[in-house]
């Protein structure tokens, strides 16, 4: 539950920062040095980077920003700054060595245990509620998530494992269910660390809408393909299928056809496609495309945070789906506990009061909406962490993976990237008007 208790806040920052290197650890320690310092993909830094930008920007914020101490190594500051170097370029950079990279993140983190005892919370909006240690628990577990793309994409035998999640009963509750009209709150202005474009609380008025219980599931998805969804310029927006024929797309990524099934290549093992899980790399055109098809359309941003987060009965928007509480294993398929979305109609006590089921957790689920500010909003604590990216190039993705962590990942999150991005761990649901 939202706390401002400084002591439970201390121990809910340590914690989450040592939840997120044992991920790291995990992540970079699975493999050998060459698959750290490669090129797998080059939509991607090399692992070797992300691992020492972890620990940069864990330097800048905990030990430079809150604590005032003076730079470790000053001279690697630009190697890892993001907008610096395209991805694409970062692996011929002289980074650290993954030696030199992971005694410099395990430096740094000592050097942050000691900040956050000594830490008031309170004071700054850097300080208050031990934001800048939530913030940079945020940034390295989605930099695992990210890692861990690194790895879908990386060639080779399988490096990791995990156990798969409960088999579901079929589900056989109604596909769909009605949200009715009326404003709600979308954002927050008090979850202590909520990012900047989560903030602050504002009202939305939303007209009913019916919206997908579950997401769609590779056998709905591949009903869309077997009825020539890909090739039928009507259901495309003219981006998307002059994107599609342009690069010869015709299933969601890693699929290959193998007769009359589908398999897909997933952490270096090939499988059948499984029916019932939720659809999986999928770009926003893709998405788009099959709802168009379906005879539906992809909901707003504010109808997914109205269906994940409004409790009808109470008049009040909510942390998550289920209530205030975070996230149990119980409730979502978060934070890499599972390499693969559990199947559709899983995780029942998570769902939202009107029975929407894994708005949290399994796959991203790609939204209508451009990425924009929320009336009121103020960049902080720097304008590279989302107020560059705001306009029409990026569209939102909501809800969250399952391999991101449940401190970076709530009802208010918002997550975004290219329409034609599909190496992220992105799925969907449908919605439709009410009249319609
Ligand atoms: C919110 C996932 C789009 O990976 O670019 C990491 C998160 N920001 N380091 C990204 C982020 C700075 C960001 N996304
Ligand atoms: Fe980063």
């Amino acid at each position: 539950t939202e706390t401002t208790d400084p002591e439970e806040l201390r121990e809910r920052a340590v914690a989450s920062l040592v939840v997120a290197r044992d991920r790291t650890t995990l992540l970079t320690n699975c493999v050998e040095d060459p698959d750290l310092t490669a090129q797998h993909s080059p939509l991607m830094s090399p692992l070797v980077w992300d691992l020492a930008h972890i620990g940069n920007q864990e330097e800048q914020w905990l030990l430079r920003a809150v604590a005032g101490h003076e730079a470790i190594r000053p001279e690697i500051d630009s190697l890892y700054d993001a907008f610096e170097h395209p991805r694409a370029d970062r692996p011929k950079l002289p980074l650290l060595s993954p030696a030199e990279a992971r005694a410099y993140a395990a430096d740094v983190r000592g050097r942050a245990l000691d900040v956050l005892e000594k830490a008031a919370f309170h004071g700054t909006r850097l300080t208050e509620a031990g934001f800048a240690f939530g913030m940079i628990a945020q940034h390295e577990q989605q930099h695992d998530e990210t890692m861990l793309i690194t790895h879908q994409l990386r060639r080779g035998p399988q490096a990791l494992t995990a156990p798969d999640p409960e088999p579901a009963p079929l589900f056989t509750g109604p596909a769909e269910v009605l949200v009715p009209s009326g404003p709600f709150t979308m954002g927050t202005s008090g979850e202590p660390w909520a990012l900047d474009n989560e903030r602050p609380a504002h009202r939305r008025e939303v007209p009913a809408f019916w919206i997908d219980t579950t997401p769609v599931t590779n056998g709905a998805y591949q009903a869309f393909i077997e009825d020539g969804g890909y090739t039928e310029p009507r259901w495309w927006t003219p981006e998307g299928w002059a994107h599609i024929r342009n690069y010869e797309i015709s299933a969601p990524l890693f699929w290959r056809r193998d007769g009359k099934q589908w398999l897909r290549r997933r952490f270096g093992v090939t499988e059948v496609v499984p029916p019932d899980e939720p659809v999986l790399h999928v770009c926003w055109y893709e998405a788009d495309a099959y709802a168009r098809w379906a005879g539906r359309r992809l909901p707003t941003e504010a109808e997914w945070e109205k269906a994940a987060r409004y409790d009808p009965a109470g008049d009040r928007s909510m942390r998550y789906p289920w209530g205030d509480s975070d996230p149990g294993p119980e409730h979502a398929n978060l934070g890499q506990r599972h390499l693969r979305p559990a199947p559709a109609g899983s995780y029942p006590a998570g769902e939202s009061p009107l029975g929407v089921r894994q708005l949290i957790g399994d796959v991203w689920e790609w939204t209508a909406s451009d990425f924009l500010p929320y009336p009121g909003f103020r960049a902080f604590p720097y304008k590279e962490y989302s107020e560059v990216f705001f306009g029409s190039d990026h569209k939102v993705l909501r809800g969250g993976s399952f391999a991101v962590d449940a401190v970076a990942c709530r009802g208010t999150f918002r997550n975004w990237d290219y329409p034609i991005r599909r190496q992220i761990f992105s799925g969907f649901r449908t919605t439709r008007s009410e009249d319609v």
